[in-house]
């Protein structure tokens, strides 16, 4: 278990691993090093780098998708392929000699774009995206400024696909009414025996129960559309230009699915307002920096206001507080399930990423009005009021 934050060691039966993943794709030239990259928490994620006959050289993605969590992952293949030809077809024919680069997918042994390696689940292989990077903590507004407007551009993109050709990779992903109810079950047959070591953040989400219905009922009632949205939309998800920081790319496509635009305006608040990583024990450093927040819905709004309904307009605050008490359920959960779910690397760990939501939420709950009225103002410059 490598500990949190810490690299973990390229060992030689590691390189040998990556090497041998790596020679099921069709990728040019001579296998040169590798490592892991340990950011997200569900898949497993290796950089391999090649070195072509000319010298030079590329460097690719491979990704083993994690089947606890996806449980049928050709149908994840399957919105990806889709999802990523769309994508290249619309930036190609939009921006056509601009230097935004696009994932791609390489074909497999077998000619699928994945391969399935028996016992060791589906892999695939992206190209890595060159002089770019992600952070985990937003330093700048500018920064926040161009999250907000990398997921907005990415609606926007894929907002004229089929729904039909895309399958709920997990089903009710977001459904914050379901993710509660679970929560009660898995408290109520506390499995683990650990519910006594959380009573205080258990009945901190019971007290919000009302909150978990809002955007279902008007959804329900048709009053907000439902889309083709990302549905992961933390900040490490979107690559940002090594020198400029601008936006180059959104990635981590296996949520794409039908969904409300207000999960992943919630999501952004959730990673990019707080000055701490999502694991930070120290809870006094948790703040909701306003600053932040207000890039985002500037890049949002910049990108996403030509096409949002005033309704989805009147719940982006709110779904910020929404969406990280959606998390900070999820981490509950876990945590009493046993850290089934997400990737942990020290004891307790979903339980301490739950207290980060929980003191986040407190914080935007006393900054909620605030936020609102900033929104309303952006809203109204921008004319989609
Ligand atoms: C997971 O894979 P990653 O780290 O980008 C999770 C998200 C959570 C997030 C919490 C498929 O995202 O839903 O919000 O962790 N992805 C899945 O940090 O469950
Ligand atoms: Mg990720």
């Amino acid at each position: 278990m490598t500990p949190p934050h810490q690299k973990p060691p390229v060992t030689p039966e590691l390189l040998t691993r990556i090497a041998s993943i790596g020679d099921l794709f069709a990728i040019e030239g001579e296998f040169v090093t590798g490592k892991e990259i340990p950011s997200g928490h569900i898949n497993t994620t290796y950089k391999a780098v090649y070195r072509k006959a000319d010298g030079t050289e590329d460097a690719y993605i491979l990704q083993r998708i994690n089947d606890y969590v996806f449980k049928d992952p050709r149908a994840v293949m399957r919105n990806v392929e889709k999802v990523t030809r769309h994508i290249n077809w619309k930036v190609l024919r939009r921006v056509k000699g601009s230097a935004g680069q696009t994932l791609n997918l390489y074909p497999a042994r077998g000619g699928r774009n994945y391969i399935e390696i028996p016992g060791d689940g589906l892999w695939r292989c992206y190209n890595y995206l060159e002089g770019t990077h992600t952070y985990d903590v937003v330093e700048n507004t500018r920064q926040a400024y161009q999250a907000g407007f990398a997921f907005g551009s990415f609606q926007d993109l894929i907002s004229d696909m089929n729904p039909e050709d895309i399958v709920e990779t997990i089903p009710n992903f977001h459904h914050t009414r379901q993710r509660f109810n679970r929560l009660m079950e898995v408290a109520a047959q506390d499995p683990e025996g650990r519910l006594d070591s959380c009573r205080e953040e258990f009945e901190f989400i019971k007290a919000r129960e009302a909150d978990v219905d809002r955007l279902l009922d008007l959804q329900a009632q048709g009053i907000l559309p439902t889309r083709i949205t990302h549905n992961d939309t933390k900040i490490n998800n979107v690559m940002l230009d090594e020198e400029s920081d601008n936006a180059v790319c959104v990635i981590d496509l296996d949520t794409v699915m039908p969904g409300l635009v207000l999960y992943d305006f919630g999501d952004m608040v959730r990673t990019v307002t707080p000055p701490t990583e999502e694991d930070e024990q120290d809870l006094s450093k948790i703040r909701m920096r306003m600053s932040m927040f207000q890039s985002i819905v500037d890049g949002y709004l910049d990108a996403a206001h030509k096409f949002l309904m005033p309704a989805e307009i009147d719940q982006l605050a709110f779904s910020g507080k929404l969406i990280t008490l959606e998390v900070g359920i999820r981490f509950l959960t876990d945590y009493l399930e046993g850290d089934k779910y997400f990737k942990t690397s020290m004891p307790k760990h979903n339980l301490i990423r739950c207290r980060t939501q929980l003191k986040l939420v407190e914080c935007i709950e006393s900054e909620l009005s605030a936020m609102e009225q900033y929104v309303q103002r952006v809203a109204r410059r921008l004319k989609c009021k």
